[in-house]
């Protein structure tokens, strides 16, 4: 081949590459070591000796004006593939978002923030302490007697392997005992816990669930302030038109001590449902830690929280409220 047929064979395929692969194929295949350019200075050595120079200038100019055309295409591949790729990444911005999914407060979280409020708003100072909790503060500080049923394991979780006996606090009255400790009255002191009890499960029986209690200690607190505080309970929480009934009950802390239900209507008609238990301090507890109970009186009362989301919003069965359920959840 010579000069001119390469030269003209060289720009043709140039001119036909798609990319640069295709460009870097042909430029090996004309400038490479065994490229079409050095096989071409090869025939050099047959040439005349007195063509050669001029031969020799011919192959050379051939090989840089090749060089020249590959940068050029090789600038023009370049522009092309960066424009493409940009285009593919390109971002519509006027296309609609993925939707994000607001999270909302869990009805059981609502109801204890709602209780704080609440309780606060009485003048209670709210105060958090373990779940796991020393038997002697579930019971022993709480007035049971030794052979209260309350013992029977088949009612606590008991902690296995500690130094003093620990069980999973079966309610939040154990507070009481802790605060006695370390405050003198007056006071008036509430706490929002998890409780657990070895129970079988059912539509209102959780092997854990939540209480909220009240405890307060001073001069002249009777039962007449147990009333008014529960009643300005349930007013805020669940509408001035509810009664609150008070029967009877035995708890060894209380004396007396009532069991606490509100009425709420269910298709249309009153019902009552309980709420949880109540009563005036036992003098054997404040004597306990050195409190003159001639003085001192108090009221304690201790409520399931489960109950009240139940009541409000119509939930037929506590367990919906802790499996999670997006289905049950969205409705609030
Ligand atoms: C008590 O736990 C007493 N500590 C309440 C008390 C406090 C009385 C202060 C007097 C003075 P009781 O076991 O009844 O009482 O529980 C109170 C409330 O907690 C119940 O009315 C119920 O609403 C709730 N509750 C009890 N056990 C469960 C359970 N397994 N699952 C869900 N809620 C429960």
């Amino acid at each position: 081949m010579d000069v001119a047929a390469l030269l003209e064979q060289a720009r043709a395929a140039i001119a036909a590459t798609a990319n640069s692969a295709d460009l870097d194929r042909i430029e090996t295949e004309y400038l490479g070591r065994k490229g079409s350019v050095t096989a071409l200075r090869r025939t050099l050595g047959s040439a005349a000796p007195e063509d050669r120079p001029r031969l020799g200038q011919a192959i050379n100019d051939a090989a840089k004006q090749v060089e020249q055309w590959i940068a050029a295409r090789k600038a023009d591949l370049t522009a092309g593939e960066g424009a493409a790729r940009l285009a593919a990444q390109t971002l519509d911005v006027t296309l609609p978002g993925a939707p994000l999914r607001l999270g909302r407060t869990h009805p059981l979280s609502a109801t204890i923030q709602r209780v704080q409020q609440i309780m606060t708003g009485l003048g209670f100072e709210i105060h958090e302490f373990p779940d796991i909790e020393y038997f002697k503060y579930n019971f022993e500080a709480l007035n049971y007697p030794e052979e209260h049923p309350a013992f029977d394991e088949q009612m606590s979780f008991f902690v296995k392997d500690t130094v003093d006996r620990c069980v999973m606090r079966t309610q939040t009255t154990a507070f009481q005992g802790r605060l006695l400790e370390t405050h003198k009255p007056p006071f008036r002191f509430a706490t929002i816990g998890r409780c657990y009890r070895y129970e079988a499960v059912d539509a209102t029986h959780g092997h854990t669930f939540h209480q909220v209690d009240g405890f307060a200690v001073g001069e002249g607190i009777s039962m007449a302030d147990l009333r008014g505080t529960l009643q300005a309970f349930v007013d805020q929480m669940f509408g001035s038109d509810t009664i609150v009934r008070f029967r009877p009950d035995f708890f060894p802390f209380v004396e007396p001590g009532a069991e606490i239900s509100i009425s709420w209507p269910i298709d249309g008609k009153p019902r009552w449902l309980e709420l949880g238990g109540a009563g005036l301090v036992h003098p054997n507890i404040l004597e306990a830690y050195g409190i003159d109970s001639e003085r001192y009186t108090g009221f304690a009362f201790g409520l399931g929280l489960e109950r009240m989301p139940m009541i409000q919003y119509g939930i037929p069965d506590l367990r919906l409220l802790w499996e999670n359920d997006l289905r049950f959840l969205e409705q609030f």
